[in-house]
């Protein structure tokens, strides 16, 4: 599939209705939202609808719609930032026409009967967005191409983790030169409370680092602090607190989720594939950042040895 193909099924189609992953991150949204605002700007009788549960962290770049399954049943079904049917939100795609998936995960998809586009070498969903409307030179509103920045500079970590590459530049130039508000992305990312900073620093004082290994548990006692807090903010937004440790290769932090009665765990590397470890209990995602969910915590003790093993072999220990 190329990006001329993606363009002539949306053109087929009178109505759109855009699905993404649950637990949305901005990649996630932006991606939605951009895609959105692009069929919107260069098919203005299509009618384009966005779904998926909501996230209070990311309410600032938009709201979903309400669509009912008649509407569905008569669209084309566009998934984004992700290929595999448990983690989509809102399984209605099933009733879609056609279902089309765009993606940048390396997990092989298990959505039957999909048409799939997977470019494992774009840091976000968002940016193959972007890029397909720079090469097909088509137009975004500012709002589309803001949204889209917000998903870029997410999911790379402001332009840096592997995966940023001069194309990324690229699609940032053309969603520059289309009106993104950098501005409102940094704002609304990377501004943050009082309260947040000291919860911050509350659970900087908990890691432990092991054999170039550093680890979070936020067990259930742990939690008990911040009851208000949402999961995900704890679970992903807690891990990074790792990051730039001189000692520290691989980081991650494991999260009791009290819905599942099981711990969500969130890695990240320096250097070092660790999907395959990811994949072994179960999870998936990218080389360097990537997670599983655990049974309990005894689990997770299984996989930071298995973190300092790996780390081991590679010094050729
Ligand atoms: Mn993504």
């Amino acid at each position: 599939m190329t990006y001329y193909d993606i363009w002539e099924l949306i053109n087929k189609y009178d109505k759109i209705v855009i699905f993404r992953h649950s637990r949305p991150d901005l990649d996630a949204l932006g991606s939605q939202i951009g895609l959105a605002q692009a069929i919107n700007k260069n098919f203005p009788k299509k009618e384009v609808y966005m779904v998926g549960d909501s996230s209070k962290r990311y309410d600032f770049i938009g709201k979903m719609d309400e669509v009912s399954d008649d509407i569905i049943s008569d669209s084309l079904a566009i998934i984004c930032d992700v290929a595999v049917k448990g983690m989509v939100s809102d399984d209605r795609y099933n009733l879609a026409k056609e279902i089309l998936i765009i993606d940048h995960h390396k997990n092989e998809s298990d959505i039957l009967n999909a048409k799939v586009y997977v470019d494992t070498t774009k840091v976000a969903c968002a940016e193959i967005i972007g890029d397909m409307l720079r090469c097909l030179n088509k137009e975004i509103t500012n709002y589309g191409a803001t949204a889209l920045y917000g998903g870029i500079v997410t999911d790379s970590g402001r332009f840096q983790y592997a995966g940023t590459s001069d194309i990324t530049f690229l699609v940032a130039s053309y969603l520059l030169a289309n009106g993104a508000n950098i501005d409102f992305i940094y704002d609304n990312i990377y501004v943050e409370t009082l309260a947040q900073k000291q919860m911050k620093n509350y659970f900087a004082n908990l890691f432990v680092v092991e054999d170039n290994v550093a680890y979070l548990k936020c067990t259930k006692e742990v939690l008990a602090k911040y009851p208000d807090v949402p999961f995900f903010d704890i679970s992903r937004g807690m891990v990074n607190l790792m990051a730039g440790v001189k000692e520290v290769i691989i980081w991650c932090n494991f999260t009791y989720d009290k819905e599942n009665d099981n711990v969500v765990g969130e890695f990240r590397s320096r250097g070092i594939s660790i999907v395959e470890i990811a994949k072994k209990y179960g999870g998936g995602g990218h080389p360097f950042a990537c997670g599983a969910t655990l049974k309990d915590f005894a689990e997770c003790d299984k996989v930071i040895t298995d973190f300092k093993n790996i780390i081991k072999e590679s010094k050729g220990v």
